[in-house]
């Protein structure tokens, strides 16, 4: 009974609380599967995804937190519009394909370069 209590307790004042807004980049090489994370955080059927064009904006509310979540393309020649989002972002989310061994040199120069920015100094990173 006690338990029951302090449970409903906790939800209730967790529902209490204001929602708090953050914003996640997602970045990484063209083809890594960012999309395709991103729509599995969404719960949306992986399907066919097309390579990404500048950066697409999606919601996802997980308790009270609104994450705005920003998918970068990652074509060689769009990664310089990355840094545009460095300052807007809380965290990162950098996605590498494990299984092509052939690009790892190329993901090493990436988040080096990512890495060295100051926006990005001290934020989360998960890769
Ligand atoms: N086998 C397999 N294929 C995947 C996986 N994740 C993504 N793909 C496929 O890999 C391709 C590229 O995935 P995307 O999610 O579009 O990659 P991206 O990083 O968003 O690519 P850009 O938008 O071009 O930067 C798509 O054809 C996906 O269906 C996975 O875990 N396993
Ligand atoms: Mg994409």
């Amino acid at each position: 009974m006690f338990n029951l209590m302090s449970n409903c307790c906790s939800w209730v004042s967790k529902l209490q609380q204001p929602l708090r807004k953050i914003t996640v980049l997602v970045v990484g090489l063209d083809k890594a599967g960012k999309t395709s994370c991103v729509r599995g955080m969404l719960r949306v059927p992986p399907g066919d995804v097309g390579p990404t064009h500048g950066c697409v904006r999606t919601e996802l509310r997980v308790e009270n937190y609104l994450i705005n979540l920003l998918d970068m393309g990652g074509a060689p020649e769009v990664r310089g519009s990355w840094r545009e989002h460095y300052g807007e972002a809380h965290g990162i989310i950098f996605v590498v394909d494990s299984s092509d061994r052939q690009r790892m040199k190329e993901v090493r120069e990436a988040l080096v370069d990512l890495l060295k920015h100051p926006r990005v100094a001290g934020k989360p990173l998960l890769v």
